[in-house]
């Protein structure tokens, strides 16, 4: 027998899903059994209108089949999308740890990796209000490590005490089960009026992060410190970051809701389109490290997962890349059976005693045994690690490995001892040896209560639109809030945040707000019975705005981004060949609308084949729009789903360009010449502004009826 379970330095991932994996081209189709069938079409009856026969074991097994397809959605996080692909590492952390995914540059990691929403059911829309899930496996060959973040790098709570809590108050209400996959609603509004630890979050999820133009476009984070081990026992702290290759993007607000009804699927597209193409999503990987030494250097608690560590007080390293190249082949054997979990480890990475981490290590395996049914999930292909299982654990629903031999216990003479614990130079997993001298108690740590410098922090760095946008979503959350004394107490609490900020949304709502700041607290009562022990407190913070905050710095890159040209008969069919080719030497898509699917008849007698047409599509579905001249733009003016596209994307602030002659078209639309809009301009001056992205002063300027 060897004495080593791993398979060091080979990767058997692909051939082991290969092995799971049925095509049934060119195969007859047979039953569960394996019995070749003969008509798929009719069930067994007594005569062709006879009543249908018990005995019929075909028809009983497609369709007991069938009653049993579903599986309970996951409890959180049920709306996703997955995708497979590879990690490389490009400079080792060796000093830090002995991790073999982070310290071999020669490897390529296998991954899965899936982007979620939190609060909406399974079929709910992608472009909900709402934090996105950004979980990793990584299937390493010492073991599978998963990094199951958020695009946001805190978090609502700081106890797992309160999770429930806080989910119970986002998801639909208990009695009517509305408002599905939307926090604007009393109960989450209630709950979070009530619990000032929140305040930094909800800054984020207010902010155009909550609605992402694309999963390739948003961040990722690891949100808790981590730990992590080198070869020598040394221990560090990390935070880990993803940083989209192509920047981060958003949507605007109105753009969002209006995409849940065109398109909500629009993420999941997204994503799977860019993979078919050959685009394949790309992510950094950045680490911040700290030494053990300077834990308690900072004014905020490293293990307060409503905190950050501002990029400026401590640099994030990249050190890897993260690119996704294959879809699944099957959703629900995949990305809805995978299972990912924050205590799924490898050697030279620990947890920290982040008290909402503490909670996660337990939440995730107790979940899968209701969803998958059974402890044998870790069977099911996309599960498996990459090693072969050796342990003493058996049986169970739906057992697929057939354990050999007679011992199935430690220790054991009659199967030789094994299988073999393996040492730590082995690889063998040890805990981080830390010592920790306390009294149980259940309480909090002081240095968790200032709640409000990071919410300050966060909205200070915004612009001026970025800003505005945070208004806007508080105005628009707390409106739909019906009991009074909820929406006074969220706009009582914003003080601490900015003065600004609350007056402007208590405006929006009707109310006033107190002159000076107004105190909250949750209500908690610490063990020696003191309410005040939990009073919020306020600390000075180390910088006050952080560059990194912000999404208003962009790349200029069009890459992927989608691009409509808006033409009718009589479109000059050469400059729309010229903007097609300079548009996809630079990796952007062109998007040919018409009035219907029939070639257009461009000015010069050739015709133009048309992707889409103005009824089937939706300016929201779209980076950017260009508007054909000549008498296509004529024509267009007869089509008023033309003129209501071209208003949305001046309204939604996206680029728009025009060919000559086309003014007559934009004389009927609200568009006017300013930032983003290219009248009778070079298709390269159109092309820059797509890189843009978005002319979020437009919208201070003007509001646009579309
Ligand atoms: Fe999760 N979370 N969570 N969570 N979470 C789940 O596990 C939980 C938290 C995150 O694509 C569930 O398999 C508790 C923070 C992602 O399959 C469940 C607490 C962060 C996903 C669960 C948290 C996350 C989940 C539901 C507080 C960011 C989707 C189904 C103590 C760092 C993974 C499942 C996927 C899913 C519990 C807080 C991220 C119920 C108890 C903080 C990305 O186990």
């Amino acid at each position: 027998m060897k004495r080593t379970a791993s398979s060091k330095g080979k990767n058997q991932k692909s051939s082991d899903l290969a092995k799971f994996t049925t095509d049934a081209t060119d195969n007859l189709m047979n039953t569960d059994q394996g019995l070749l069938i003969n008509d798929d079409h009719n069930s067994l009856k007594a005569g062709g209108r006879g009543a249908t026969l018990l005995e019929d074991f075909i028809l009983r097994e497609k369709i007991t089949h069938f009653d049993h397809e579903r599986i309970p959605e996951r409890i959180v996080h049920a709306r996703g999308s997955g995708a497979h692909g590879i990690f490389k590492l490009t400079r080792s952390l060796r000093q830090f740890t002995k991790a073999g995914f982070l310290t071999d540059t020669s490897r390529e990691t296998p991954v899965f990796v899936r982007f979620s929403t939190v609060a909406g059911s399974r079929g709910s829309t992608d472009l909900a209000r709402d934090v996105r899930g950004f979980a990793v496996k990584f299937y390493t060959t010492e073991g599978n490590y998963d990094l199951v973040g958020n695009n946001i790098p805190v978090f609502f709570i700081q106890d797992a005490m309160k999770f429930p809590d806080l989910i119970h108050a986002v998801k639909p209400e208990q009695d009517n089960e509305i408002p599905q996959a939307a926090s604007a609603h009393d109960t989450f509004w209630d709950f979070i009026s009530l619990m000032p630890e929140s305040t930094h979050m909800i800054m984020w999820a207010m902010s155009d992060r909550a609605i992402p133009r694309s999963y390739r476009m948003m961040e990722g984070f690891g949100v808790h410190t981590f730990r992590l081990i080198n070869d020598k026992g040394v221990a560090c702290f990390v935070k880990f970051h993803w940083k989209p290759v192509l920047g981060v993007h958003s949507v605007a607000w109105d753009e969002a809701q209006k995409i849940s009804g065109k398109d909500p699927d629009f993420h999941r597209r997204d994503l799977w389109e860019a993979i078919e193409e050959g685009n394949f999503p790309e992510w950094e990987l950045g680490v911040q490290i700290v030494p053990e030494k300077d834990e308690h250097k900072f004014e905020f608690d490293l293990l307060d997962p409503t905190k950050i560590i501002p990029e400026e007080l401590v640099p994030v390293q990249l050190v890897g890349k993260l690119t996704l190249n294959r879809n699944p082949d099957n959703f629900f054997a995949e990305t809805e059976q995978v299972m990912f979990s924050p205590a799924h480890l490898v050697p030279g990475i620990d947890f920290s005693n982040d008290p909402l981490l503490q909670g996660r290590l337990f939440s995730y395996t107790d979940t899968q045994l209701s969803r998958l049914g059974g402890p044998n999930f870790h069977q099911i292909p996309i599960n498996r690690s990459v090693n072969q299982i050796y342990n003493n654990q058996r049986d169970g629903h739906m057992q697929m490995q057939i354990n050999k031999g007679k011992a199935s216990y430690t220790p054991n003479s009659i199967g030789g001892g094994c299988p073999y614990m393996a040492k730590a130079a082995e690889g063998g997993f040890t805990s981080y040896t830390e010592r920790i001298d306390a009294e149980k108690i259940r309480g909090r740590s002081k240095s968790f209560l200032d709640h409000f410098s990071q919410a300050i922090l966060f909205y200070k760095s915004q612009t001026p639109p970025e800003q505005q946008h945070i208004k806007d979503a508080l105005s628009f959350e707390l409106s739909k809030v019906n009991i009074p004394d909820i929406r006074q107490r969220m706009v009582n609490n914003l003080t601490n945040v900015d003065m600004d900020l609350a007056r402007s949304v208590a405006a929006k709502l009707g109310l006033e707000i107190p002159k000076k700041v107004m105190p909250v607290t949750n209500g908690a009562i610490p063990a020696d019975g003191n309410p005040k022990d939990y009073t919020p407190v306020k600390v000075k913070p180390a910088i006050e705005k952080s560059a990194a905050l912000s999404m208003a710095n962009v790349n200029g890159s069009i890459a992927t981004r989608c691009i409509a040209v808006l033409i009718a008969d009589g479109a000059d069919a050469a400059s729309v060949e010229e903007l097609k080719k300079k548009a996809t030497a630079k990796g952007a898509k062109i998007k040919i609308i018409g009035p219907s699917l029939a070639p257009v008849k461009a000015a010069d007698g050739k015709t133009l084949t048309v992707d889409e047409t103005l009824f089937n599509t939706a300016s929201v579905l779209f980076d950017a729009v260009f508007i054909a001249g000549g008498k296509s733009a004529a024509n267009l003016l007869n089509e008023p789903d033309a003129i209501h596209f071209v208003n949305e994307q001046f309204r939604h602030c996206k680029a728009i360009g025009t060919e000559k002659d086309a003014g007559t078209f934009l004389d009927q639309t609200y568009v006017k010449e300013g930032p983003g809009v290219s009248i009778n301009n070079t298709v390269d001056k159109f092309l820059k502004d797509v890189g843009r992205h978005r002319f979020w002063e437009r919208e201070m300027e003007r509001k646009v009826p579309a």
